[in-house]
């Protein structure tokens, strides 16, 4: 089973699109290990994008995720990196699919609602900016056996 970070983005929060996100993760079969509201500070948005400091677009990123309260998760399922880039849709929302979350809900890519770990390496990194260990909850859910084979 692997793991990624999820963020619902401020954008989403403000439009009130929280429960109906978390819903299309819980949908898909992912199994949330942990979830947090938190207002992101300079330091905790500047190290989840440290990859893309320096770009054009860097300093409004910054700006963004601190305007307004973010949702942080943990999820886990197989493939759950990949399963949750899909489930979210293309960067660009205009380029998202019909039926993702960013192509149902988003029109710009500066305004392009959730955040997902982009390989099991990244998620590592982002998981531990937020989590400990102890924060990631460990439980059973029956129905697993009906989704995964
Ligand atoms: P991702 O979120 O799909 O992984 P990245 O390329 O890692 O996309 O970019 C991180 C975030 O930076 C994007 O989700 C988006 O919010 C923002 N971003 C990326 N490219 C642009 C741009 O050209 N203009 C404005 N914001 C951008
Ligand atoms: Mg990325």
């Amino acid at each position: 089973m692997d793991r990624t970070l999820v963020i619902i983005k401020p954008d989403a929060v403000q439009r009130g699109l929280t429960g109906r996100i978390v819903s299309r993760l819980e949908d898909r079969g992912l199994r949330i290990l942990t979830l947090r509201m938190i207002r992101m500070t300079q330091t905790l948005a500047k190290s989840l994008y440290a990859v893309h400091e320096g770009k054009g677009f860097y300093p409004g990123l910054i700006s963004y995720m601190t305007s307004s309260p973010v949702v942080l998760m943990v999820v886990e399922g197989r493939r759950a990196v990949d399963v949750v880039r899909k489930t979210m849709g293309a960067t660009d929302p205009l380029e998202a699919v019909p039926g993702s979350i960013r192509g149902d809900w988003g029109l710009e890519i500066g305004r392009n609602l959730i955040h997902g770990s982009d390989s099991q390496e990244s998620a590592a990194r982002e998981i531990g900016i937020f989590f400990e260990e102890k924060d990631l909850l460990k439980y059973d859910r029956e129905v697993e056996r009906w989704v995964f084979e």
